[in-house]
């Protein structure tokens, strides 16, 4: 459909929760308009036909309103959750552990600060390597990122990933997420933050691992690392 490229190991199940979502409302909605439209039709005015005052039938219509309501609860709502539990499960449910990629993140207005922990494998350390809205990262190798806001609320959007976390001042947040496909992404960030929020675009670069670990030798020349963050996550990779 119209949605950007899913690049991630488990972004489908968003995909699916969104068409299962739209897929059952259709349904729903066409069903009512077709009813709607066959008693406007059946019972129209015309010649002949004399207009019937009724009250109803108080027990036949909360049977039905009963029925209807079981019918969307049912097949709506709960088929919903039961999907929308699976999609959070592989987007949330698991921690990766073992030979993960650690990257912490500290937006401000308007900039994403992306740092590296270096060689040591530690954050908050001389051999930090820190970028400017340029994140890079190896394929088919788990990621977490740790959030932590210098100023406002903003959040990590990557829209290839169909994931997003909200970063706040003063306390620490993670996600993560691993690439299938290797490329150029966006980075969003998905909290109206200010007036500059438009401007918080960043690039996500998706590649091999060599070429990946020779982006941070590169950048390890280039930079001093910031120690002013005052959060940290310690061990890193
Ligand atoms: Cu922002």
């Amino acid at each position: 459909m119209v949605f950007p490229e899913d690049i991630s190991a488990v972004g489908h199940h968003v995909d699916d929760l969104f068409y299962l979502a739209l897929g059952l409302t259709t349904v729903a909605f066409v069903l009512v308009i077709v009813i709607l439209a066959y008693f406007l039709i059946r019972y129209r005015s015309r010649p002949g036909h004399k207009a019937l005052y009724t009250h109803g039938n108080t027990a036949k219509a909360f049977g039905l309103t009963v029925f209807l309501a079981l019918v969307v609860f049912v097949g709506i709502d709960i088929n919903l959750a039961i999907h929308d539990h699976h999609a959070w499960e592989a987007t949330w449910g698991t921690v990766p552990v073992g030979d993960v990629l650690r990257v912490e993140i500290q937006p401000q207005q308007f900039a994403w600060n992306i740092r590296y922990a270096g060689k040591d494998g530690k954050f908050a350390t001389e051999d930090d390597i820190l970028t400017i809205n340029e994140l890079h990262i190896p394929v088919n190798k788990p990621v977490i990122v740790a959030l932590q806001s210098k100023d406002v609320i903003h959040s990590f959007f990557l829209p290839n990933f169909r994931v997003k976390q909200d970063a706040v001042p003063g306390m620490v947040t993670s996600l993560t997420f691993k690439a299938v496909k290797k490329g150029e992404y966006d980075i969003a960030c998905a909290e109206h933050c200010g007036l500059g929020h438009y401007r918080m675009r960043g690039m996500l670069t998706v590649e091999e691992e060599d070429d990946f670990n020779q982006w941070l030798d590169a950048k390890s020349l280039q930079n001093t690392p910031d120690m002013t963050w005052g959060w940290t996550w310690g061990e890193g990779k």
